[in-house]
């Protein structure tokens, strides 16, 4: 049992543009999360990751930017980022940056330098190539819509991009660029930081031939292939850990998209020198389809159960796993795995929690989630300010004849800005996220969905998330226990055993609305087990039980030790 404290945390992710506004310019912001650094403590996370709040333009919201050791204007100051960090230690909450190092903005003074000449200083930072036959140096087409290539008039060549045109790839392959963001991450650990989530650290290297993607039906090619896991990715991310993170109690946590599980051995494994963990996307990705992730279907629990599963066995032992429903760059939680209806929203809210926490890993919890906030139905595409939203309804409306309201169905369903709504923090106007005009507008059901709702009430989604983050601070079988499915091939039912010691854990969900039997697994029928938490008042304890729509329990069973089943304590936490 290797421990670590970053095992042993729960992470709650920041998307500080959402959170809290203090001034009242309609954009959460530094001082913000100040004012609710104790509603954090009181919910009991360890870790916040906060979504970067550098100098930026906010063309990708700050994932743009052009300056990394100074504070988003919107945001605030590097005072007030040091506030933040030394008021988040004294609470005993540690702080891990957005490290956003696969490019930069175009209004990063590296590439304003870039651009001017082909013999700047700076020109090799970024990756630049001419033209071929007049059009683009190849037919990769950017995640966020169009080429991935921008021309660029003063010195008629190209530049990859493979998010917007402002984010121009930054040259790994170049010492001096690996360098510069060496001494800028040594810069933010001086100051404190307790670690980095690294935006898709997996593309930071490319196939240098850059040869042509497959065009899958669409006009652009697929870029993936050349510059997910490139050639030299494990090098330079080990050079990093040796000449930067080595040297620091910190975590970090790689968004390592397209990764498998045998990529991720090498990314994260135990003694290999690169990253503590990295982020998958399979059970983000299993809606994909034609169009990518723009669709409106609902994901099959068999799948789910597979993948995690998959990954739960495959980095056994040997590498550790991050767990997350949600981010700022997907649905809502229960919007996409529950059921957000006001029958079964905050039931489902919960059933989905107990899943994911009592599972091996690290939790994250993406802000909102505990109190099991939905997705958004804005009327118009005006009311959308995600650049990808944006860009794809344009695309796939104009190129690929998908009906505009077909493709209002799938940002409904999929839309980044569904995660993007401001927190709801109480039932005044804009949710008492501001006091000005919010830069996107508030869910409507802020006035049912909130936190000065849910705080004191002891049966709500934030109550419940509470209860859960203690559990596994106080139990090290949530945290170490050996992980083993149930009911493989049952598609209503998720079904879990922990193991460590002389203790086990069970874990029985029902993703569906409608009740069902579940047949008790052998050595927890008549044994002395205990509810350790439910999202439902308890009093079946036989061979076989009726599951309530969307029920979760947790049973604890201590061998030898006698355990008389207490009613009671699930009763405290269930109406
Ligand atoms: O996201 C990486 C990424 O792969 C996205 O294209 C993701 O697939 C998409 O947002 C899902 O809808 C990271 C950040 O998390 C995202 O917010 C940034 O926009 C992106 O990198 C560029 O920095
Ligand atoms: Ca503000």
């Amino acid at each position: 049992m290797n421990k670590k404290w970053w095992k042993e945390s729960i992470v709650y992710q920041i998307y500080p543009r959402s959170f809290k506004d203090s001034n009242g310019d309609g954009i959460g912001d530094l001082q913000g999360i100040i004012e609710k650094l104790d509603y954090l403590k009181d919910l009991g996370v360890d870790v916040v990751w906060l979504s970067p709040v550098y100098k930026s333009p906010n063309d990708d919201n700050g994932y743009d930017i052009s300056d990394y050791q100074d504070i988003m204007n919107d945001f605030g100051t590097m005072a007030d980022f040091d506030e933040l960090l030394e008021l988040a230690h004294s609470k005993g909450i540690k702080i891990v940056m957005d490290l956003v190092v696969n490019h930069t903005s175009d209004e990063h003074r590296w590439f304003v330098e870039s651009r001017k000449s082909k013999d700047n200083l700076y020109r090799d930072y970024y990756i630049w190539r001419d033209g071929k036959d007049g059009k683009e140096p190849n037919n990769w087409g950017s995640w966020f819509g169009g080429s991935a290539w921008e021309y660029d008039e003063a010195t008629q060549m190209y530049y990859l991009h493979i998010f917007s045109k402002k984010q121009p790839d930054l040259n790994w392959d170049n010492p001096r660029v690996r360098q510069e963001i060496f001494d800028m991450m040594t810069w933010w650990l001086d100051k404190g930081i307790d670690g980095f989530r690294m935006d898709v650290i997996s593309l930071i290297s490319k196939s240098p031939e850059l040869p042509d993607g497959e065009t899958k039906g669409g006009i652009y090619g697929d870029l993936a292939e050349f510059c997910i896991h490139g050639p030299c990715v494990h090098e330079y991310l080990k050079e990093m850990n040796e000449k930067v993170l080595s040297k620091y109690n910190i975590m970090t946590v790689g968004e390592a998209t397209g990764v498998t599980i045998e990529e991720a051995k090498k990314y994260a494994g135990y003694n290999r020198g690169e990253l503590d963990t990295v982020f998958q996307f399979e059970h983000m990705d299993l809606t994909n389809g034609e169009f990518g992730k723009w669709n409106n279907k609902k994901f099959s629990l068999l799948d789910l159960k597979k993948i995690i599963d998959r990954w739960q066995k495959g980095l056994e032992g040997e590498a550790w796993n991050c767990l997350f429903w949600s981010n700022h760059d997907q649905p809502r939680a229960v919007s996409r795995f529950g059921d957000d209806s006001d029958e079964f929203r905050e039931i489902s809210a919960k059933m989905l929690g107990t899943c994911l926490h009592m599972l091996k890993g690290t939790p994250y919890i993406y802000q909102g989630e505990e109190l099991g906030m939905t997705n958004v139905k804005f009327a118009s595409l005006d009311d959308y300010r995600d650049i990808e939203t944006l860009n794809a309804f344009r695309e796939l409306t104009n190129t690929r004849g998908i009906a505009p309201e077909i493709m209002m169905d799938y940002i409904y369903h999929v839309s980044r800005d569904n995660a993007r709504t401001p927190m709801q923090w109480d039932n005044t106007e804009n949710a008492g996220f501001t006091i000005g005009t919010p830069w996107i507008g508030v869910n409507p059901n802020y006035e049912k969905i909130n936190v000065k709702a849910q705080m004191n009430d002891p049966y709500s989604v934030f109550s419940y998330y509470k209860k859960l983050i203690h559990l596994r601070h106080e139990h090290p079988i949530i945290v170490y226990g050996d992980y083993e499915m149930l009911v493989p091939q049952d598609e209503r039912v998720f079904a879990y055993t922990r193991k460590l010691e002389n203790k086990r854990l069970l874990v029985v969900c029902n993703f569906t609305k409608t009740s069902m039997e579940f047949e008790m697994p052998d050595d927890f029928v008549h044994s002395n087990s205990k509810i350790l938490v439910s999202n439902y008042a308890t009093t079946d304890f036989g061979d076989c039980i009726v599951l309530r729509p969307y029920e979760a329990r947790v049973y604890l069973k201590e061998e030898k030790v006698p355990i008389v089943p207490d009613v009671m304590v699930a009763f405290e936490l269930c109406r």
